[in-house]
């Protein structure tokens, strides 16, 4: 038993969908939950006009009845309102009519930083929007609502995952990171940042050393280095640990099972500890500049400028919601597979019932 994700979606185009299989039957979903995460990815300071077109709210297709989960695929629906903006160039049909609105033109700068080059080399496009539309950072909308199905079913086992962002472009502190998007703004230029994610109330013993790809662990860095723009990922205290000795670096052993410290962020050899989980994921500046980098005209193979279009300055604190989402959806994963059952009483009953058998060595 584990969760599935499959998602669909361009960033001007019609809407963004996902299909989540393996959920268990039972489980109440409060729609103002998922539509509040939404609308936390959209804020933020230093988010594009485009955020003003978009009011993200879910709508739910299948799997779902009076807002309790069927136990079959659930499928999810965020419609992209500047759509109508983009009604001729994004029509999935041959459009009809007179070109109007916006995307009638092809894209021949490609953004150094984005996927526009790589994305027409690869797929054989002419026009660069075929490719950066799909790798739009846009669709992680989609995936925040999937993160939210994921920790409602987390908190029927007590578990919390909160994401938060602790950097802009170097600068911490609220006051900071702000001054420092200001000062990028009136720059016309774009920064990056690191956020921190972490879960709480996680059980010892989620994910497994027995093969690579079933460490908690990497499941929770490939799910963070799979957001548009994150460039690395650390659990615990990770790269400070590789400057450590061992006396210093791991966290000892008390009476009850009790941690001195978290260095290794909640997991030891793949598998949760016990302790909070800490995963952190830095961003790279954003790759659509106002003063745009030099680049080549794939009509000509000239030297140009690359493409300018509306753009973020900065979208840290939305990637920390799409962190959250993203750490949220692993653990849930891996939380099926350890507890497994068609209905969610049986999955809180294996839970207990573990808990039960850990007791009496691990504190709760
Ligand atoms: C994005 C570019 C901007 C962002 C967008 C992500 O969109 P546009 O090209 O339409 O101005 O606003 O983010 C969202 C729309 C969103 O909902 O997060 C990009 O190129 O990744």
């Amino acid at each position: 038993m584990t969760l599935g994700l499959a998602t669909a979606g361009e960033s001007h185009g019609p809407a963004l969908v996902a299909i989540l299989s393996g959920l268990p039957a039972g489980l109440t979903l409060d729609r103002a939950a998922i539509d509040a995460d939404l609308g936390r990815r959209q804020q933020g300071y230093g988010r594009s006009p485009r955020q003003q077109l978009e009011t993200d709210r879910v709508e739910v297709l299948a799997g779902l009845r009076h807002g309790v989960t069927l136990g079959t695929p659930l499928a999810l629906v965020v419609r992209n309102l500047d759509h109508k903006n983009w009604d001729w160039g994004m029509s999935p049909w041959p459009s009809e009519g007179e070109p109007a609105g916006k995307g009638t033109k092809p894209v021949t700068l490609p953004r150094p930083g984005h996927a526009d080059l790589a994305g027409v080399l690869k797929y054989g496009h002419e026009d660069v929007r075929n490719a950066l539309e799909r790798a739009s950072a846009r669709h992680t909308a989609v995936h925040v609502a999937a993160g939210a199905v994921a920790k409602a079913l987390l908190a029927e086992l007590g578990i919390a995952v909160a994401g938060r962002a602790t950097e802009v472009g170097g600068a911490t502190g609220d006051e900071g990171m702000r001054e420092a998007t200001d000062a990028a703004r009136s720059d016309r230029d774009t920064l990056g940042g690191i956020v921190e994610v972490v879960a709480t109330g996680v059980p010892p013993g989620l994910g497994s050393y027995a093969e690579k790809a079933d460490r908690l662990d990497a499941r929770i860095a490939a799910a963070l280095m799979g957001i548009q723009a994150v460039k690395a990922v650390e659990i615990g205290d990770g790269l400070a640990l590789a400057r450590e000795r061992g006396s210093q670096a791991h966290d000892e052993i008390d009476p009850g099972l009790v941690r001195r410290s978290n260095r290794a962020g909640g997991i030891e050899a793949g598998v949760s500890n016990g302790e909070a989980i800490v995963a952190r994921a830095a961003m790279k500046p954003l790759p659509t500049l106002m003063r745009p980098l030099d680049s080549v005209d794939l009509a000509t193979g000239e030297p140009a400028q690359a493409l300018v279009e509306r753009s973020d300055v900065q979208a840290v604190e939305a990637l920390a919601v799409v962190a959250e989402s993203a750490v949220a959806w692993e653990l849930a994963r891996a939380a099926r597979e350890k507890f497994g059952g068609d209905a969610l009483v049986d999955m809180i009953a294996a839970h207990r019932f573990y808990l039960a058998r850990i007791g009496e060595t691990w504190r709760r």
